[in-house]
């Protein structure tokens, strides 16, 4: 079936100049979450941003990030924020709680907030797996969440004016 009418399209593009973005990054497991965050500073970097228009920030883990990311939300400084981790399933339950814990506060941290959270943890069961995806086989995922951050932050700009808009032309 072919379709006359052409739905508007609203998408974000891929330039990073004159936005600001923080990035929150663990410790634990900085084998790999220095590797991430190294191909996220290239992907904003690569995209038009400047120094001075990203800042990093270092928590013990992922479990501490969902509450930094909130804080760098609330602040207003940002457009967009990277959570950066990685967790490694162990002998115990405590990747179960830590990746549940962290996926669902990074979550709520954007829904509260309105701010975009990139969610750039990796949840591995072995070490292997988590190489292959902080520059090796799988890629660098850190690379992936810098380009989604420059994305989501150009979407939230064109989504909260659209909202704004909208709203003005209802009053009336
Ligand atoms: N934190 C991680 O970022 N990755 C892990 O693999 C991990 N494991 O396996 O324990 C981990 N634990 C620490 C946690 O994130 C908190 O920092 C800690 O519990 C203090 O609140």
């Amino acid at each position: 079936m072919s379709h006359q009418l052409q739905p508007g399209k609203i998408s974000g593009d891929l330039a990073a100049e004159g936005l600001r973005f923080a990035i929150a990054v663990s410790r634990f497991n900085s084998f790999i979450t220095e590797r991430l965050l190294a191909a996220a500073v290239d992907a904003l970097e690569r995209s038009g941003a400047k120094t001075g228009d990203v800042d990093v920030v270092h928590v013990p883990g992922a479990f501490e990030l969902p509450l930094t990311t909130k804080k760098l939300a609330l602040s207003g400084g940002y457009d967009a924020l990277i959570a950066i981790g990685c967790v490694l399933r162990g002998e115990t339950a405590h990747y179960d709680y830590v990746c549940s814990e962290t996926s669902r506060g990074l979550q709520l941290a954007q829904m509260d907030t309105g701010v975009p959270v990139i969610f750039c943890v990796l949840t591995c069961d072995t070490l292997e797996q988590a190489i292959d995806r902080a520059g090796l086989k799988g890629g660098n995922k850190g690379f992936e969440a810098g380009l989604a951050a420059i994305e989501m932050a150009q979407l939230a700009r064109k989504l909260g004016k659209s909202a704004a808009a909208t709203r003005k032309v209802r009053r009336k």
